[in-house]
């Protein structure tokens, strides 16, 4: 069965987290994704957070997926040629350089445009055009700058970043869905062109509540669903909610049985107002349905902390899988706080290929994280990262160069 993608070649000059998780994806689509890494190095995470010595790291392969390693110096002339002849017969190249790399490299948007007309330049930097546009960023600057931190975590607490790489991952999947619609806007123009993803962009796009929030704030001088309220102060900007839920149904995260020993014996609970009944019933407090103190979302608000202590009072008795089961029988919105161990263990992530087994030549078998977004008609298999440069002869044969000129090349040290 053909791939969405099949056709598309990607020349993924991306290097780290954010780059990589996007050409991965379009990998996992189908097309063809020819990594370019510096010989002897490589992409610099092929060595971080080592586990297994001399062998690439979990880091690595789990962002590298079906994808080729080729090796060429681009700053050597003779490299640099090699580049030019990849960049006509390629669709799309990614990268994520500091600013202004690749214009230093040579390849600079007019040049690119001169060597192949059709081609996409898609780009993750730290932040779009403005004060910050040259900085260097890594994930939690970009937590950070596009205000995830400031909002998350407890009123009395620092700013926290999150486990979740929404800088990184996150710009990678916007990065994607832009080179897609690029190639699809070339099928009428003809035409490539850039696309760029600020991680402060994209991480700002999936914190849009909070700007929300910030304006409610600015007009009314508080709001009633964060834990600040009614007993505690707001200021000018929006503050830390905890553990609030960020929608129009108030929900909080409750200890459940073993919590004392277990730390993710937890789950988050969400007082959905359909369902408010049926929580008064699960939890004993049938007289809260009728009661106007709690009978109405709005009436409920002011005794937001009391109500989730009652129903913590509940889920302590039960452990966050036996509260599961419960409150679904009646439609009650929760979810059990899961651990990596858990996850990794579950074995209906396996069966839809969100989580994957993967046998690596040098590593042996590890799990990843498999494609999240399934298409009925071009399905992924997840196959093992490259080693650095496997595949260099088989593209440069592809682009014509003969094995005498291939060894020529790898003396003069541009490949
Ligand atoms: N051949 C020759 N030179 C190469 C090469 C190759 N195959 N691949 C890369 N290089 C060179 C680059 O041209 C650059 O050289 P100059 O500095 O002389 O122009 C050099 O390698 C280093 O590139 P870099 O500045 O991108 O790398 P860094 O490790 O110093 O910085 C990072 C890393 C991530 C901070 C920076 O790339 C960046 O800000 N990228 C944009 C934002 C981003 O994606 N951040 C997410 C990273 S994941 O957390």
């Amino acid at each position: 069965m053909g791939k969405a993608l099949d056709g598309v070649r990607i020349l993924d000059f991306t290097h780290v987290q954010s780059g990589p998780t996007c050409t991965q994806l379009l990998a996992w689509f189908g097309a063809d994704v020819i990594k370019v890494e510096r010989a002897g190095a490589g992409d610099i995470t092929r060595e971080q957070l080592r586990d297994i010595p001399d062998v690439d790291s979990l880091y690595f392969t789990m962002l590298n997926h079906n994808k080729r390693s080729v090796t060429i110096d681009t700053k050597n002339p003779e490299g640099k040629l090699v580049l030019e002849a990849l960049i006509q017969k390629c669709d799309v190249l990614v990268e994520n350089f500091a600013p202004g790399a690749l214009d230093r490299m040579g390849f600079t948007w007019e040049r690119i445009q001169e060597l192949n007309p059709r081609m996409i330049v898609a780009s993750v930097k730290g932040f779009g055009p403005g004060p910050y546009e040259d900085c260097k960023v890594y994930e939690n600057v970009a937590q950070c700058a596009g205000g995830a931190a400031s909002t998350t975590g407890f009123d009395d607490g620092p700013p926290v970043v999150s486990g979740a790489q929404i800088g990184d991952s996150g710009t990678g999947l916007h990065l994607a869905l832009g080179i897609v619609t690029a190639l699809y806007q070339r099928t009428m123009t003809g035409r490539g062109q850039r696309v760029l993803a600020a991680m402060q962009d994209g991480v700002l796009n999936l914190c849009r509540v909070k700007l929300r929030d910030q304006q409610r704030l600015e007009r009314t001088g508080t709001m009633k669903e964060y834990p600040q309220y009614p007993n505690g102060t707001f200021g000018e900007a929006v503050p830390r909610a905890g553990n609030a839920s960020g929608g129009g149904q108030p929900g909080w995260i409750l200890k459940c049985k073993g919590w004392e020993t277990d730390p993710n014996a937890y789950i988050y609970f969400i007082t959905q107002a359909p369902v408010w009944t049926k929580i008064c019933n699960v939890i004993g407090k049938e007289e809260w349905a009728t009661d106007p103190d709690y009978a109405t979302p709005a009436a409920r608000l002011p005794h937001l902390k009391d109500i989730f202590a009652e129903i913590e009072r509940w889920t302590m008795t039960k452990t966050k899988f036996e509260a599961m089961e419960i409150l679904n029988k009646y439609d009650i919105p929760c979810g059990p706080i899961l651990s990596m161990k858990e996850i990794a263990e579950e074995p209906s992530l396996r069966k839809t290929g969100t989580i994957v087994e993967v046998d690596h030549p040098t590593r042996g078998k590890y799990l990843t994280v498999g494609n999240p977004i399934k298409l009925s008609d071009s399905p992924t298999e997840v196959t093992r990262s490259p080693l650095l440069g496997e595949h260099t002869d088989e593209v440069m044969a592809e682009l014509g160069y003969s094995v005498e000129q291939i060894s020529a090349l790898r003396m003069a040290g541009a490949i």
